[in-house]
């Protein structure tokens, strides 16, 4: 049990660039500068599958926040969504959530940091996995086609809707959940979706914030093919 009453004394990210962590990243800087430790887990290179790794994520994967508590005690979270949400929580004076009670606010902000950490991330995987990380042998274009039209006809409309209205994902006001929703963009723009003008003018919204550009200032290291010699090819296990 974590009591309320208890500080954060350390905060530590692993992290590849561009991908799901760079959400991580952002909101770290947004909430805390840059106040914490990152490192590169190189994904490529299979790092994540060695012993080392895996005692830390069993799930093999990035982002990992390691958090240390003012009593010595270190917990790591695993999903990117999630440690978003905690992240806005903990430094409420950032502004970045509506507070945590009752309110249609809060409900709409929970339910679009999960539309994109779940709903549409599950599509954008599994184009960006068949386009681009499997063996060439495992790649199925009717998982990229059926995920690509669900992706453009079903969450690129309700996202436009809601940006046809106002300048972020819940309203007028950044939250947290344009962190998750704009990787979510950003990342489907990599891949030749969320075309529309309004898409572009809301990253360049999102651009403007320096939490943003020092979170993605390491992007250009990300290549999205993984090279069919790479370790990652194959222990990857989707
Ligand atoms: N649901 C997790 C997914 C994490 C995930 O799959 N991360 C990818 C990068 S975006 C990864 O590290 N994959 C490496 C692997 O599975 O080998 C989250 O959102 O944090």
């Amino acid at each position: 049990m974590i009591e309320a009453s208890m500080q954060i004394s350390r905060l530590k990210l692993y992290h590849y660039p561009a991908t799901r962590s760079a959400r991580v990243k952002w909101a770290l800087h947004e909430t805390v500068g840059d106040a914490f430790e990152v490192e590169t887990v190189g994904l490529y290179d299979g790092v994540q599958y060695g012993e080392e790794f895996l005692r830390l994520n069993p799930n093999h994967g990035v982002p990992v926040l390691e958090i240390t508590w003012d009593d010595g005690r270190v917990q790591v979270m695993l999903e990117s969504a999630a440690m978003v949400a905690f992240l806005a929580d903990a430094y409420p004076e950032r502004g970045l959530a509506p507070p945590p009670a009752a309110s249609p606010e809060r409900a709409d902000y929970l339910q679009m940091l999960h539309f994109g950490g779940s709903w549409a991330d599950m599509m954008l995987w599994q184009v960006r996995i068949h386009e681009h990380v499997l063996p060439i042998s495992e790649r199925d274009p009717r998982t990229v086609a059926r995920y690509r039209a669900k992706f453009t006809g079903e969450v690129e409309p309700q996202l436009a809707r809601r940006l046809e209205r106002s300048s972020f994902i819940c309203g007028d006001a950044f939250t947290a959940a344009d962190c998750v929703i704009g990787h979510c963009v950003t990342w489907a723009r990599g891949y030749g979706m969320c075309r529309d003008e309004l898409f572009r003018a809301y990253l360049s919204r999102l651009a403007k914030r320096p939490a943003f550009v020092a979170a993605f200032a390491d992007a250009r290291q990300f290549q999205p093919e993984v090279p069919q010699d790479q370790p990652l090819v194959s222990r990857f296990t989707g």
